[in-house]
């Protein structure tokens, strides 16, 4: 059978069709010309200059509000209004719409609150669609830390608390911080409301959680030998459109009934919460901690010259650093690297962003510019003399064989028609859990994509080991297979594989909680279902795309570890 999706899919002059889903007019529609706003005329905000560094409430105690703030992100744009983490401190640090970080230390935990206190329904701005929220147009709140080895009811999670916290609620947690699954690394806390993630994390609810360890001090020397204090920056990646008024501007649907979109994409790079921004570096080596914040957007970093040595994607160090030319991150993705600017004395250089690669297949308009790297000519600080040769502290993702395999599809349904949703094996989120590990044992999971596009699956509780991709014949799956709503899970795609297995990237080399999953291939990462300590099974937590759209309707999926 050839539906309408396959025939977009697969049809003939697929390679230009596979656009259109995402790339019509509605997307853009009254966009107004900021694209022109000047570029590189503000500094970056950092830790402390910009970004706020948040303050305890007590020991090991962090008590957040979400309030609505408004900031100037760019000096020829009015204040924007945003919704942003309150440590307590009214965010007077904070510059622009990416402004708050926590940092921790592995192994000892934490106790956090948050405590809604923004609007109790969603302002003209943020275009709600009430097909997809559990209460309408209410804003309910849900706080999720991304990486995270924490109790089902500390997750921020959608299968325990679907309806949220409304206004005036309190949501408190206890992060265990525990070793060896939380190591040392960048992970993030952002909003996570069912239904609502997509503009809960637009209008501003992200924010950095920074695991330190002994080795991975932060300050400079250290004993990996890696740059530290002013020599480290984050870099929080963000793409956003704007209205004249200075709100950001989410695009609406133009199918009828419909508000949704299937993907945001902005025409404005923001870096750490400003509108292209600009840095100053000292010609000596430095460590860059990428986040790509975006909803939809997949990233192709560059700088031109200088090669990254990543140490770090989003689950702690590796043992050896490995050069890579570019950056290729999907959304929630995280890279560490380390950059030697010691040639490069006196240039100006730029960050910029590339069409990815195939397989990576992504619809979005191209938005080239990043942010400008002003290289000094003096060093106030050495720093390190050159790049290690390893990694003190450090691992590469090494797991065990797997008890089981599961197979679980990722389909999109009825493009561009009213009922237009994903999934994954052709279930709802509200569908009953077909995904259900046993405490403490390894298992594969192979994302079979039979959709056009890169899809980044997010699971939550487990880091993983990416094991590799192997290309198959899709339609020849799908149409096998195909239920109502695309192929079920469970289904072995291994009789449809084309060719061998293709090994892991080489940026794929530690553990991981974001993975993309290329159209034409299954993918398989492999998994290690423990709960932390003092946590007994049965407990739920849920995967999911990472392109918050199709996280919100309904790429997205509970599973329970069991005892
Ligand atoms: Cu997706």
């Amino acid at each position: 059978m050839i539906t309408r999706r396959s025939f977009l899919k697969y049809g003939a002059g697929a390679s230009a069709a596979l656009a259109l889903p995402w790339t019509g007019p509605q997307a853009f529609a009254a966009r107004p010309a900021r694209s022109m706003l000047t570029k590189y005329i503000q500094p970056l905000p950092l830790p402390g200059a910009g970004i706020v560094v948040a303050s305890f409430s007590d020991t090991n105690q962090y008590a957040f509000k979400q309030i609505e703030i408004a900031r100037q992100l760019h000096p020829e744009l009015p204040p924007t209004p945003l919704w942003a983490y309150d440590d307590g401190s009214g965010l007077d640090g904070q510059a622009g719409s990416f402004g708050m970080a926590v940092v921790a230390q592995s192994g000892t935990p934490l106790d956090v609150s948050y405590t809604n206190n923004l609007p109790e329904t969603y302002p003209d701005w943020i275009p709600v669609d009430t097909n997809l929220t559990p209460l309408g147009n209410q804003v309910r709140l849900m706080t999720h830390l991304h990486g995270g080895f924490v109790a089902a009811d500390s997750d921020g999670n959608p299968a325990v608390t679907p309806d949220g916290f409304g206004f005036g609620d309190t949501q408190m947690v206890h992060y265990t911080n525990q070793i060896p699954q939380m190591p040392a690394s960048l992970l993030w806390f952002h909003d996570h409301g069912l239904g609502a993630t997509r503009l809960n994390v637009f209008a501003g609810l992200a924010a950095a959680y920074i695991l330190r360890d002994e080795f991975d001090t932060g300050n400079e020397p250290n004993l990996i030998g890696i740059p530290g204090g002013a020599y480290e920056i984050p870099l929080v990646i963000q793409d956003r459109q704007f209205n004249p008024d200075g709100t950001f501007l989410y695009p609406t649907s133009d199918i009828e009934g419909v508000t949704w979109i299937g993907e945001y994409f902005g025409d404005v790079m923001l870096v750490n919460g400003k509108v292209w921004p600009f840095l100053n570096v000292e010609p000596r080596v430095y460590r860059f901690r990428i986040l790509n914040g975006c909803n939809a957007r997949i990233l192709n970093l560059d700088i031109g010259g200088p090669t990254f040595w990543q140490i770090c994607a989003e689950g702690g160090m590796w043992d050896i650093p490995v050069p890579v030319k570019n950056l290729v991150m999907a959304p929630a993705e995280r890279a560490d690297v380390i950059v030697d600017f010691t040639n490069f004395a006196g240039r100006t250089l730029v960050m910029m962003n590339h069409k990815p690669r195939r397989p990576v297949s992504t619809p979005a308009p191209q938005l080239p510019q990043v942010m400008q790297i002003r290289v000094g000519t003096t060093v106030s600080q050495p720093g390190p003399s050159s790049i290690p040769s390893s990694l003190l502290g450090g691992r590469a993702a090494n797991l065990s064989n797997p008890v089981t395999t599961r197979y679980i599809t990722l389909n999109e349904i009825d493009v561009d028609e009213p009922p237009w949703f994903l999934n994954l094996n052709g279930l709802h989120f509200e569908d009953s859990i077909t995904e259900t590990p046993q405490g403490g044992t390894v298992e594969d999971w192979v994302y079979v994509n039979l959709t056009a596009d890169t899809h980044p699956m997010h699971t939550h509780l487990v880091t993983f080991q990416v094991i590799g991709r192997t290309p198959f014949d899709a339609q020849a799956y799908e149409e096998t297979y195909e239920g109502p709503h695309g192929v079920p899970g469970g289904i072995d795609p291994t009789p449809f594989a084309t060719g061998p297995m293709e090994p892991p990237d080489p940026t794929e080399r530690g553990f991981k909680d974001t993975v993309k999953a290329n159209p034409g291939y299954f993918t398989t990462i492999r998994a290690k279902f423990d709960l932390p300590t003092g946590v007994n099974a049965p407990q739920t937590y849920v995967h999911h795309c990472h392109i918050v759209e199709h996280e919100d309707n309904d790429m997205m999926r509970p599973f329970t570890v069991i005892p």
